[in-house]
């Protein structure tokens, strides 16, 4: 008998796993906040997976955080920024062997997940995976993708990847998850914030050509300096790759502004200045890009943290 899969967070990436794997007749819960939005839940009938034009409803049990039962494999599927207040909440429901998978992006969030779970293991991941939420409980599969899952404190695959091979889930086990973590990272700072500042999707950035390559430098001199050389080669021609790869998309920061929510800064551009600050190291343009940023959120009324 499969260990129950808890999926925390019923947004894109959380239906876009929960389907996957109730779909594989493996057995998941959907934790959701309260219960206003379980009865919500509820009445929608299930998850809904949108997938090449064609719908269908996966009637995953939902609960809330209060529910007794004990979690023993926690798929956090929140934005970095609330994946530790919402692991807390139900940290008195992890048994002693319990199992996390993270999947936010950027840094940060992972090591506050893990400080405050030091019994439990915690496994990262980096997806290029992509969905979004076209309604409420209703997730489109807009990229097909792959996730690499490692653990910084363990290199030893655990079992349940059989599951996500029946779930059909595109993954690898990575013993370098940090350095994919960064490289990530990396691209992200070196993309994003730009395009919310010249307002223009990936493609807009071949005119920003010298701006794109000076903080690839800067990005690259970090890189080095906190361990991550092999995040750091050929940076500028990746970061160049990826901007021609997806020139019509929006970056994800992008359509976060676009839509008024929250960004993910801190855990992303955040996240590389507090750790250059911590080397003592000065980095004039990516600081510079972050005191953009933050203005500019600031004058649209949106959170800069
Ligand atoms: P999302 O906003 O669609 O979903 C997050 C969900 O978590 C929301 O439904 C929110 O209500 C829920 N949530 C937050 N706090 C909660 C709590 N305390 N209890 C219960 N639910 C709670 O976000 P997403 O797009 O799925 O992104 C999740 C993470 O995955 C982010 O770090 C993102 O950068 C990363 N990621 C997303 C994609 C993508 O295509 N969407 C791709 C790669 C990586
Ligand atoms: O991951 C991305 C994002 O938009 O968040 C890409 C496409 C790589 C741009 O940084």
């Amino acid at each position: 008998m499969s260990t129950l899969w808890h999926v925390l967070g019923a947004g894109s990436l959380g239906t876009l796993w929960a389907t996957r794997l109730a779909r594989a007749g493996l057995p998941v819960r959907l934790i959701v906040r309260d219960t206003e939005r379980l009865h919500s839940y509820e009445a929608a009938g299930g998850l809904t997976l949108v997938e090449q034009g064609q719908a269908r409803t996966y009637a995953v049990p939902g609960e809330t955080p209060d529910n007794p039962e004990p979690i023993r494999r926690l798929l956090v599927a929140c934005k970095a920024y609330d994946a530790e207040s919402a692991v807390a909440r139900l940290a008195p429901r992890l048994a002693s062997d319990a199992e996390l998978i993270l999947l936010q992006n950027g840094l940060g969030s992972q090591d506050a997940v893990a400080a405050q779970l030091p019994q439990a293991r915690c496994i990262s991941a980096s997806s290029t995976e992509g969905a979004f939420r076209d309604g409420d409980w209703r997730v489109v599969f807009a990229g097909h993708g792959y996730t690499w899952l490692g653990d910084v404190a363990h290199p030893v695959a655990p079992i349940w990847l059989d599951d996500l091979q029946a779930a059909k889930i595109p993954h690898e086990w990575s013993t370098d998850i940090l350095t994919r973590l960064w490289r990530k990272l990396a691209l992200n700072c070196a993309i994003n914030p730009l395009t919310v500042l010249h307002n223009c999707r990936n493609g807009g950035l071949q005119e920003h050509h010298c701006e794109v390559a000076t903080l690839c430098v800067e990005l690259t001199e970090l890189l080095q300096r906190c361990g991550q050389p092999s995040a750091a080669d050929n940076l500028q021609q990746e970061v160049e790759r990826v901007i021609q790869a997806t020139a019509a998309n929006f970056s994800s920061m992008y359509q976060d502004v676009a839509n008024q929510r929250r960004t993910e800064i801190s855990y992303l551009l955040g996240h590389a200045c507090k750790v250059a600050a911590r080397h003592q190291l000065n980095l004039p343009h990516l600081s510079q890009l972050q005191q953009r940023l933050v203005a500019h959120l600031h004058s649209l009324g949106l959170p800069s943290d």
